[in-house]
């Protein structure tokens, strides 16, 4: 942990607590002038900390940024994800710059985030709408011992991990449209790509990138995505600190990642399946320029929806766009 993440480790616990800079000196092992000018940095940052000669340094309030000593310091001990993290003020996608760290042979679990992005994706070169400062664009990387077919776990557990910690931080009833959108209120406020470099029989990594729309307005969406979009500060009345729930997001991930790596997927399956509003529905799936439609009827063991189709057969479904017939 770098020391500006260790000093907002420090003031944060418990909450509005003060410590004199020889407190802090002691439990930095830092010199005096060293806490200082790293309080002065937090300060330029946009952390309000006061000091008195007497009482020492309060945390009074932290700026909506995210600071990957902010989100580390939130973080608290992870196995994986998050062990790491990268803040760009902008990028063409995440994901490029994770698949960029994982060609150069950077260990698994880092993560990238970024205030904005020109280029972001959804999948099949499908466009991700993110703008500045609101909302929570980022990639982590990945080298899971699964095989090319069971990869779809992944998108599985994040959407699990990310519908789980939303519901945490704000109390918003979430549901899963499989395989990556999460929506609130019948809106989508978040989408997973899964991104891999792959050979037949072993996946080399993969970029697990996540679009949350957390403070956006309405007003921030394009016109044709008014009606179908949502953010959590839309949804939830009020706005969401981003930190925070990024940290949340990433412990929740490095523990569904943790589940998939030890062979316990089918305790994220069943999570995921009390929340995925796809299950039992007629729907209709767009696989390139064929359809299907059908009833889906469960996830298997890899992560793919099984579909009842029409005609009677079972088909096993690992893509596509997913529209939920009335039923
Ligand atoms: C997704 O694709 O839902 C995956 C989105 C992943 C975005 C993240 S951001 C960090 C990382 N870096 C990237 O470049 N991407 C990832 P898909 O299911 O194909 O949905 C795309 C469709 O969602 C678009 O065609 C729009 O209709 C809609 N859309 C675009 N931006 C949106 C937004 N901010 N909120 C809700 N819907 C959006």
């Amino acid at each position: 942990m770098t020391l500006d993440a260790e000093i907002l480790k420090a003031l944060r616990a418990p909450p509005g607590a003060e410590f004199s800079a020889a407190d802090l000196v002691q439990r930095l092992r830092c010199s005096r002038s060293t806490v200082r000018s790293h309080i002065e940095g937090l300060r330029a940052l946009g952390y309000e900390i006061v000091s008195d000669p007497h009482r020492g340094y309060r945390l009074v309030s932290a700026p909506d940024l995210l600071h990957a000593d902010e989100i580390l310091s939130l973080l608290g001990p992870v196995e994986v994800v998050g062990r790491d993290i990268h803040v760009f003020k902008e990028t063409t996608s995440t994901n490029d710059v994770a698949e960029k760290l994982a060609r150069d042979g950077v260990r698994e679990g880092v993560v990238v985030f970024a205030e904005s992005q020109t280029r972001g994706r959804g999948r099949l070169g499908r466009r991700w709408v993110s703008p500045p400062g609101k909302g929570l664009w980022f990639s982590v990387l990945l080298r899971p011992n699964l095989s090319p077919q069971t990869v779809t776990q992944l998108t599985v557990a994040a959407a699990t991990a990310l519908s789980r910690a939303i519901r945490q931080q704000t109390d918003l009833a979430t549901e899963i449209k499989w395989p990556n959108d999460i929506l609130v209120q019948g809106r989508k406020v978040a989408g997973v790509l899964t991104e891999l470099s792959a050979e037949l029989d072993h996946v080399n990594h993969a970029v697990l990138g996540i679009g949350l729309n957390v403070n956006l307005t309405t007003g921030d969406f394009p016109p044709e995505l008014r009606k179908l979009a949502t953010s959590l500060k839309v949804s939830a009345g009020r706005p969401v600190r981003r930190a925070e729930l990024a940290a949340a997001i990433l412990r929740e991930l490095d523990r569904d990642y943790g589940r998939i790596s030890r062979g316990q997927f089918t305790a994220v399956a069943d999570e995921w399946e009390g929340q995925c509003t796809t299950l039992g529905r007629h729907v209709s799936i767009r696989l390139g320029d064929r359809r299907v439609t059908g009833r889906a009827e469960s996830i298997d063991e890899d992560g793919a929806l099984q579909l009842r189709t029409d005609h009677g057969h079972l088909e096993r479904i690992t893509g596509g766009d997913v529209s939920l017939e009335k039923s």
